[in-house]
């Protein structure tokens, strides 16, 4: 473990000389919505409700599989050569995988991913999947919204439902295959997201809240009838502010366990104020939410893409998240394949100085401040 700052060392220090050999009783107790959920599972859970006491862990998607200017390289990523410590989260995605293909949406090989999430896992860190499922009647991607109607296709009765349920197996086997030492790595599985908008083939102008929450749950019962009982699930709507537009296609308490968001901050530097006037509200309104129901609170997805602006992560970032509990917050990917496509810092950045304080703030957690998140 990594001390960032000397109150967090007396902390531990007067802990340790003050109690026995026994965890900490946490305040906040919480149960993975699969009551199945294997011991490592509901550990992971625990411990994550636990560290939202001393702060926020930092996330990225693909951190640790490409940067600017690298790829497949190993134990790199852009935030490590930046503050020296990796992610405490790392976010994947398996668009793709329903195909059988040897590579994703974002030519990432799925064995190279797979062994990167064991590895990942042996370190302490969090894996979190994301899947931009193709469009299962125009075989076109995630994106095709051209017609209405896909979501009721893929329910049972429906003319795509039998194509659909062996994508959902091929899902399946891929997070079942996530092992490490002859057990099941936990995984948070992040499906259909941001369907507050239209811009999937799951958004809320493609189908109703009814048809959104039979297909959430037609796949968790799917992965618990197949034996996966490694999984955290996260709902994460784009941007909303109201309880009754977040819940209005919320599948249920018994199938999700972390309340998420997903929300980036639009117009460059001009649009801070914006960003952190909405955030604020969102975040409010989920503590509440997470607090009632018993589960997490997550941001699930963020950025500024491109950062034009150099003191994004303590002014605007870590301002916004710091006073709600939030568990984790990650943000998108630095692509390699799209000039300015990037949301993490990388050397050389304007940014990049700025992170360091943002990894040394005292709310901010990464890889080397989590341990033991699966005992
Ligand atoms: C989007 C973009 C795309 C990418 C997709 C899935 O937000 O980053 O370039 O293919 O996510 O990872």
């Amino acid at each position: 473990m990594k001390f960032k700052n000397i109150s967090a060392l007396l902390t531990v220090v007067v802990f340790a000389a003050s109690c026995s050999v026994e965890k900490p009783k946490s305040s906040y107790t919480v149960h993975p919505a699969d009551s199945l959920a294997t011991t490592a599972t509901a550990n992971l859970y625990q411990n994550m409700a636990d560290v939202t006491k001393n702060g926020i862990m930092f996330g990225q998607q693909d951190a640790v599989l490409y940067g600017l200017g690298w790829k497949n390289d190993d134990n790199r990523s852009d935030v490590k050569s930046v503050c020296g410590d990796q992610p405490a989260v790392y976010g994947w995605e398996i668009g793709r995988i329903e195909h059988g293909a040897a590579y994703s949406i974002d030519s990432v090989n799925f064995d190279l991913m797979r062994k990167r999430i064991i590895e990942a896992y042996k370190r302490g860190g969090i894996n979190t999947i994301s899947w931009h499922a193709d469009n299962p009647v125009s075989n076109g991607d995630a994106w095709d919204v051209s017609q209405k109607g896909v979501v009721a296709s893929v329910l049972p009765g429906g003319e795509k439902h039998e194509l659909f349920m062996t994508w959902l197996d091929k899902v399946a086997g891929f997070l079942n295959s996530l092992e490490s030492g002859g057990s099941k790595i936990p995984v948070l599985f992040r499906p259909f997201h941001e369907h507050t908008g239209s811009w999937f083939w799951w958004g809320e102008n493609l189908c109703t809240p009814d048809e959104y929450k039979a297909m959430v749950r037609m796949t968790v019962d799917h992965f618990r009838q197949k034996g996966l009982h490694n999984l955290l699930y996260i709902y994460s709507p784009d941007q909303t502010d109201q309880p009754s537009r977040y819940f209005e296609r919320y599948p249920g308490d018994k199938y999700m366990d972390m309340l998420g968001v997903d929300y980036y901050q639009q117009q460059g530097a001009a649009g801070a104020p914006q960003y952190m006037q909405t955030m604020n509200s969102i975040l409010a309104m989920l503590t509440t939410e997470a607090k009632n129901r018993n589960k997490l609170l997550v941001f699930s997805e963020t950025g500024l893409e491109g950062l034009p602006m150099n003191n994004w992560w303590t002014d605007v970032l870590l301002k916004t998240i710091k006073p709600y509990p939030v568990t984790y917050v990650m943000v998108w990917r630095n692509a390699y394949d799209k000039p300015g496509h990037f949301f993490g810092p990388y050397p050389g950045h304007p940014s990049a100085n700025n992170f360091i304080y943002f990894f040394k703030d005292g709310k901010t957690l990464f890889q080397g401040d989590i341990s033991k998140m699966y005992q």
